[in-house]
């Protein structure tokens, strides 16, 4: 079974996108997203995988995410989404082809988005042969509220119930934050172009 790790900006009623694109311009924000995916030992590679809607809102000249393995989950017949990306029809058909891949060797998996995909995937459970998400690696955007946005990511530690354990998520501490993404993350609040947020790392038990 294979772990994977969810990485998403979201807002705190876990709004994630706007018609189609991200609600917000954070460029330092960005700039972590792409040293957390890209962080791999040398001569591995780590993957993204993602659904269409997700490649269609990275910018042409970004695609495919340079220094990763491209994954795309769609079932469209003629669409041509260039050579250097792997399509698979469904999630358990990509994490097999990322499981017996060797070249690149594929270090870690990283499912980028979009909404349908998230909730896809957080609802596999712990015994699911086709992968187990243990980890959200979730900026947390703090204010302003993005009210506009009309796409959101699941509520994955299930605040609205009050459930007091999380869903059986924890939040790790900045140190085993930074050892695990392999540098070092600024903590607390951020702020750029007036938007504040906060880099946090949750895990569960696999
Ligand atoms: N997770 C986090 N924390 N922030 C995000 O913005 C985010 N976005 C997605 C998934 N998880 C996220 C999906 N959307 C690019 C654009 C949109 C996108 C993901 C990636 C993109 O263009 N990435 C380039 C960086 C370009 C730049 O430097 O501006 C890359 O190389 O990663």
């Amino acid at each position: 079974m294979s772990r994977i790790t969810l990485i998403v900006a979201a807002t705190r009623t876990n709004g994630i996108g706007e018609n189609g694109k991200l609600p917000w311009h954070l460029p330092k924000e960005m700039s972590y997203f792409q040293r957390v995916t890209c962080n791999a030992p040398p001569g591995q590679r780590n993957a993204v995988v993602m659904g269409r809607h997700t490649w269609e809102s990275i910018p042409e000249k970004y695609r495919p995410l340079k220094d990763r393995v491209n994954m795309v989950i769609s079932r469209k017949e003629n669409y041509h989404f260039g050579e250097l990306v792997q399509v698979h029809r469904d999630l358990a058909s990509a994490m097999e082809q990322l499981r017996s891949q060797t070249e690149p060797a594929v270090n870690r998996t990283f499912l980028i988005g979009g909404a349908m995909l998230y909730s896809a995937c957080l609802q596999l459970p712990k015994t699911s042969p086709i992968a187990f998400v243990d980890r959200v690696l979730l900026t947390r955007i703090i204010a302003p509220s993005f009210d506009r946005c009309n796409v959101f990511m699941p509520d994955f530690l299930g605040e609205w119930i009050g459930a007091p354990d999380f869903n059986g998520w924890s939040q790790a501490t900045p140190e085993a934050m930074n050892e695990w993404v392999g540098f070092e993350v600024p903590e607390g609040v951020q702020e750029e172009n007036g938007t504040q947020y906060e880099f946090q790392l949750w895990v569960r038990d696999a």
